[in-house]
């Protein structure tokens, strides 16, 4: 059945960012379509922990600072939950933050923050749990890129490049790990409304401009990012390779 293609049972994916917002939302989907979950945030992932299990699933759970991580850390939590859950089969790396200031006033913390987080970190995680990948011959690793990725956005210089950076990760890293059945994609989400857009909804005129700008007439949830994430999750994407799926409601195509 068509439908079977979709399921995730017996897989393992690690989630990161996972303890709200889209992180949150992904790794609820993709528990619901069979996955165990291994979390790692900043903070610890209770309500996904809890939410998980009561959905049957396994869960173990990783507190890591990405900004304070070494390549060898991530290493390291790679190795534990291999050790905890047998293997891991997906990868979601989620995990970013965002910096507003203009370019002209812009910190070099406010640089190396961000893209330590959203694109050194995003690399060298993939680097790790490919190499577990390459050994066992598959695997699926989804990048949570943005509209930033193909736009240069205002005020969030170091956002735009990391997020950009990424887009480019997907597409290297596809073209390198095909050949051992590893699918690289990811998803460009919209404006949605989560912790990272709390400053632009609250600020009427740059809310106003954006939700005019959306075709699909309101922002995004982590709910709508559910398919994307279990098609790319699953058997029904494994001829779909340095794709990125944009959850955008239509922000793109205008
Ligand atoms: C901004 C927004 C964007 C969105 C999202 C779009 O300042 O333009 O915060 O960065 O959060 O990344 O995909």
């Amino acid at each position: 059945m068509i439908l079977d293609s979709f399921k995730l049972d017996g897989k393992v994916v690690l989630v990161t960012g996972a303890a709200q917002g889209l992180g949150q939302g992904m790794a609820l989907a993709l528990a619901e379509a069979g996955a165990d979950i291994a979390s790692l945030d900043r903070i610890g992932c209770e309500g996904t922990c809890e939410a998980v299990r009561a959905l049957g699933r396994k869960y173990c759970e990783s507190v890591v600072d990405l900004r304070a991580a070494s390549v060898d850390d991530l290493k390291a939590v790679v190795a534990r939950i291999v050790d905890e859950l047998g293997h891991i089969d997906i990868l979601v790396n989620n995990a970013g933050t965002i910096r507003r200031t203009p370019a002209v006033d812009f910190s070099e913390t406010d640089w190396d923050d961000v893209l330590q987080i959203n694109l050194k970190a995003a690399f060298f995680l993939a680097q790790a749990v490919g190499r577990v990948m390459i050994a066992q011959g598959s695997g699926k690793i989804i990048n949570t890129v943005s509209m930033l990725s193909f736009q240069g956005g205002i005020t969030v210089p170091s956002y735009t490049a990391s997020k950009s950076g990424l887009a480019g990760l997907t597409r290297a890293l596809a073209n390198e790990w095909a050949k051992h059945n590893i699918n690289v994609n990811a998803i460009a989400p919209g404006y949605m409304a989560t912790d990272n857009t709390a400053a632009l909804r609250a600020d009427p005129a740059r809310s106003t401009s954006i939700l005019d700008r959306i075709p699909a007439g309101r922002w995004g949830t982590p709910d709508d990012l559910r398919g994307a994430v279990i098609f790319l999750a699953s058997s029904a994407s494994d001829y779909v390779n340095g794709a990125i799926i944009p959850v955008d409601g239509g922000w793109l195509a205008r």
